[in-house]
């Protein structure tokens, strides 16, 4: 045998470059379920299916297509729990002269592979992971020399690079970004189409079976579980989103309503993510509906800059950051995970809704995961550590690459302004204004202090009190400080009274 190309849990494309140039008649395709990947983190069970489904799926249609597959299922005798472990056995099995990869989406798995090249016994080939439409080197060549390194900066880079959405060199009509477009709230009669799911087919149910059995303790609800497994699914579940979503998909994208769980929203992140769905295709997707005035210039804007400027954007930053990106905790915030984050067990509706979303579909938009939990847990500072173990846990669509970024840089700042220019802070107001969960709650968005206000409104400024000696010089936090200071000594003094004695019963696991 010549090669042996191992193919990863979110290396899921026919198209990956540790397949390219395959002899199908001497090379064995290599696909390991194994213990450290569905365990290094308690991950949804949602997601283990996801990924375990897709894997058979995946590996199925190879065969299919004439390809010699060796997979190793997690029950199979002599598993050794570790890609390390398996591909040394497989090496014993297959004897190849070279061993060919992808580069893998995460730093350890990176490291792991590196130490393959010292300490196996053949040619280790690693090749770039070419289904991002930004190269790590071209990021790089991007990030070099800049003072800072803000996305739209370098979605604009994108834009000229692609040519989407241009008129020559300028943006089509004439603005680069329509995010100020993106922040309807909903009207009342608002009518949401039904969301494409997929009933379980015999191998998803298989896996689902031995999901439940092995991971019975992992967070998250199993039953309802309905994402796509094969590109085939994937590629209706893109049709459906540009058909029925997509030309509202701008204007309420940083909107929330209790019981609609999706909204206008993609949901397309798990599939690009793991492999089933092409960056490129996808956003060729959106400009076609664009081309055909089937979508408005900025709901097809905002989506093309989600993929290809903030997708794009955070895998570079995390390669560019790696190893250490998680060590800094700019705003030493040290607050243990409270335990209503994995049991929706808090009178705050929107944080109850927001969790419970996650716990019913591994899924949450983004404006949940930042403006509610993300907003939580950097104004009551929880630790940076705990708060990032749980994202990767609980959405189908986390990976490290993705995760770390948006949860480290965007929504706790732990980073101190590497990736975001200021705090994502909001008191209730904005979700007030952005959502219906404030009328089924038990507290009062318009009430700042004393009995029944929202917490969010005191934590807020508490939070503004408590880190402004690291905050108050940001230029872009002048306002809120501003604000602040016009507060009287005694209006700051009850606000941090009721904010500590909500941390104070926090920490007693009072949700
Ligand atoms: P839509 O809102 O419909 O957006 C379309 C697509 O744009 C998404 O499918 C996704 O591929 C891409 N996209 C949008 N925003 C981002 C972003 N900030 N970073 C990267 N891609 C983006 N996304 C993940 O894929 N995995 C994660 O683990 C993850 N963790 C997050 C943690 C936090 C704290 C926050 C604030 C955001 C996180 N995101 C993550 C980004 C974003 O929330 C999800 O990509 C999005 O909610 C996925 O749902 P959707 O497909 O319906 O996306
Ligand atoms: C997420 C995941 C899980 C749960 N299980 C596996 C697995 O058993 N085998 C595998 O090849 N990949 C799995 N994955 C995806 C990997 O964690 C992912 O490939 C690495 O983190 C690198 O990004
Ligand atoms: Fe959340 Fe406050 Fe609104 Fe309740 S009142 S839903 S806690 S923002």
């Amino acid at each position: 045998m010549s090669a042996l190309r191992l193919v990863l849990g979110d290396q899921l494309s026919t198209s990956i470059s540790s397949l390219a140039d395959i002899d199908k008649q001497s090379d064995v395709v290599l696909m390991v379920e194994v213990d450290d990947e569905t365990s290094y983190v308690r991950h949804h069970k949602q997601k283990l299916v996801l990924v375990l489904s897709a894997m058979r799926h995946f590996a199925a249609r190879l065969v299919q297509q004439g390809y010699h597959v060796d997979y190793v299922r997690l029950d199979s005798d002599g598993n050794s729990g570790s890609f390390d472990g398996e591909v040394k056995r497989a090496i014993k099995r297959h004897q190849p002269i070279t061993l060919v990869v992808t580069e893998p989406g995460e730093w350890r798995v990176r490291e792991m592979m590196d130490s393959w090249r010292q300490n196996l016994s053949l040619m280790v080939e690693i090749r770039n992971d070419d289904r991002f439409l930004c190269s790590l080197e071209e990021f790089n060549e991007w990030a070099q020399g800049r003072k800072s390194l803000r996305m739209e900066f370098f979605y604009r880079s994108m834009r000229k690079k692609t040519g989407w959405l241009m008129d020559h060199d300028k943006p089509l009509g004439g603005e680069w970004n329509y995010d100020k477009q993106n922040r309807k709230s909903l009207p009342k009669d608002m009518r949401f189409a039904d969301r494409l799911r997929f009933d379980p087919d015999d191998i998803t149910r298989d896996v689902m079976h031995m999901v439940a059995q092995r991971f019975e303790a992992h967070f998250g609800d199993l039953e309802s579980f309905a994402w796509a497994t094969t590109r085939e699914d994937a590629l209706r579940a893109l049709k459906h989103f540009i058909t029925d979503c997509l030309a509202n998909f701008g204007d309420y994208q940083d909107a929330m309503k209790s019981g609609e769980d999706f909204l206008f929203h993609a949901l397309l992140s798990p599939y690009l993510n793991i492999g089933l769905l092409d960056p490129r295709e996808v956003c060729e997707a959106a400009l076609k509906a664009y081309a055909e005035e089937r979508a408005p210039l900025a709901a097809v804007e905002g989506f093309v800059r989600q993929v290809l400027g903030w997708r794009e954007y955070i895998r570079g930053f995390y390669w560019l950051h790696m190893p250490g990106y998680q060590n800094s905790n700019f705003l030493e915030a040290e607050r243990p995970l409270p335990a209503f984050f994995w049991t929706a067990d808090t009178s705050m509706n929107c944080l109850r809704q927001s969790i419970e979303t996650t716990r019913r579909h591994a899924y949450a938009h983004h404006i949940q995961r930042l403006m509610i939990t993300g907003n939580f847990a950097l104004l009551t500072s929880l630790d940076p550590a705990e708060v990032e173990a749980w994202y990767l846990m609980v959405y189908a669509d986390a990976f490290e690459w993705v995760e770390l970024p948006n949860t480290h840089g965007m929504a706790l700042f732990a980073d101190g302004g590497v990736l975001a220019s200021k705090p994502y802070s909001a008191s209730g107001a904005y979700i007030n204004r952005m959502s219906d969960y404030c009328s089924g709650c038990e507290y009062q968005p318009g009430k700042k202090l004393g009995e029944g206000a929202c917490p969010f409104n005191y934590l807020y400024w508490n939070f503004l009190i408590c880190k402004q000696h690291l905050l108050k010089g940001n230029p872009r936090m002048g306002l809120a400080y501003r604000n602040l200071y016009n507060k009287s000594a005694d209006e700051q003094q009850a606000i941090v009274a009721q904010a500590e004695a909500f941390l104070a019963a926090l920490d007693q696991g009072k949700a």
